[in-house]
């Protein structure tokens, strides 16, 4: 059996798991079997390379390729930690893109093998892993897996979430095979983490360059809105005895966007929920949910709190009333800047902020030095089936993610 596989192939092997027929995009919700799939097929590409994969109890994984000999004569060797971890994300948005994660897995397994081809014996454990939820797709937290693992979000706090069809996050993960007793996996071992990520913007297209690194990630968060009203005839009921969510759901929408536009922010209402959801009757409920993102955690306080007074004003003329729940907040992530310095003079990458939010953004809260390799995306679209990153710039992330761990793997001079 080969010991390495080439970026493309295992691209390729990837390619039709969990996606759509319809769309051409992805679905690969966490503890789904498209997921289960993907989960045994990161362990397999890691057997085929003799690392051993360590899957922990909710699905996060890791695979270490230990310094060679770290045992000699049964005599454990003095140990070298702390290692460098390098990895993403296999889950996908709902009918995602074929990059947002996955283009950090596969490029950190490749570049393992572009280490292996030049010789490379690394002076301290180098890691490969994989955090499930990242994109909170169904429990909507975001980056659930890695808060998991660092002790940000509780396991007593998680296991109560529901999925939209109501299942328990427990009996989800129960449901995919997995074991939550088992416990997390330990980042005990990680001195450094390191995440390669398809770009979701085009900073690096304007700039003509097929490689960046990450600055500071914008904080951004998920806010619920529960429009209450009055359910009642579509048809017998005049338009000024009406208590209608709806109307106080869609000023809100159209609120926020201008508000977002003004400021220089982001404010998105990508989901909705609408009871009883017939349509001849005026209904009782609009649940929506807010996704906002703003470039310092005061403007991004600033924003939620102006998108919500203005929903309170609406709801009070259409006789309906608001609910507001934070889901999920991160606040402003800055990346350890020179460490960041440090891998951009290797060759000159640019070092660019991000309004997206990464498992990266949660081990570097955790105090772990982290950096982040952006690949150019020509279209910079994103969360999308027309996602893209052509061949030469992977393979050209792939390189730079192998100089990245080459460098921060090597003996210290
Ligand atoms: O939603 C985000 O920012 C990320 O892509 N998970
Ligand atoms: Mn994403
Ligand atoms: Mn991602």
């Amino acid at each position: 059996m080969p010991t390495s596989r080439g970026f493309e192939e295992m691209w390729r092997d990837l390619a039709p798991v969990g996606r759509s027929a319809v769309s051409g995009g992805y679905f690969r919700q966490p503890w789904s079997s498209a997921e289960g799939e993907l989960r045994a097929w990161f362990a397999a590409e890691c057997e085929r390379r003799g690392l051993t994969v360590e899957t922990d109890g909710i699905g996060n994984q890791v695979a270490w390729w230990e310094p060679d000999p770290l045992v000699e004569e049964g005599a454990p060797r003095p140990s070298r930690d702390p290692g460098v971890l390098a990895g993403s994300h296999l889950d996908s948005v709902l009918d995602g893109g074929a990059y947002d994660g996955p283009l950090g897995v596969v490029s950190a397994l490749a570049a393992i093998d572009v280490l292996r081809d030049r010789g490379f014996a690394p002076s301290r454990p180098l890691g490969i892993g994989v955090f499930v939820e990242e994109e909170g797709s169904r429990f909507g937290r975001a980056c659930l897996g890695s808060r998991l693992v660092t002790g940000a979000t509780t396991w007593e706090q998680a296991r109560e979430l529901r999925d939209r069809d109501g299942v328990f996050l427990a009996d989800a993960v129960v449901d995919a095979g997995l074991d939550p007793s088992a416990g997390l996996l330990s980042l005990d071992r990680v001195g450094t983490f390191v995440e390669l990520h398809v770009e979701q913007g085009r900073d690096l297209v304007d700039r003509d360059v097929a490689v960046g690194l990450a600055s500071e990630i914008w904080p951004h968060g998920r806010w619920r809105f529960d429009f209450a009203g009055q359910a009642n005839h579509a048809g017998t009921t005049r338009m000024e005895d009406r208590h209608d969510p709806m109307l106080t759901y869609a000023m809100t929408a159209l609120a926020a966007n201008k508000q977002a536009r003004l400021a220089g922010q982001r404010a998105t209402f990508g989901r909705v929920a609408v009871e009883p959801n017939g349509t001849n009757a005026v209904p009782s409920l609009v649940t929506a949910w807010l996704d906002a993102r703003a470039s310092s955690d005061g403007a991004l306080a600033e924003l939620v709190a102006s998108i919500e007074r203005q929903a309170e004003d609406r709801a009070g003329r259409d006789g309906t009333t608001l609910t507001l729940t934070a889901e999920s907040v991160s606040g402003s992530v800055a990346f350890d800047a020179d460490l960041a310095a440090r891998l951009a003079g290797l060759h000159g990458w640019p070092v660019i902020p991000t309004q997206a939010g990464h498992d990266a953004g949660i081990l570097s809260d955790a105090g772990i030095p982290t950096a982040m390799v952006f690949v150019r995306n020509p279209t910079g679209v994103s969360h999308s089936p027309d996602e893209h990153a052509e061949t030469a710039d992977c393979l050209a992330g792939v390189e730079a993610l192998a100089d990245v761990l080459a460098e921060l793997t090597s003996a210290p001079s």
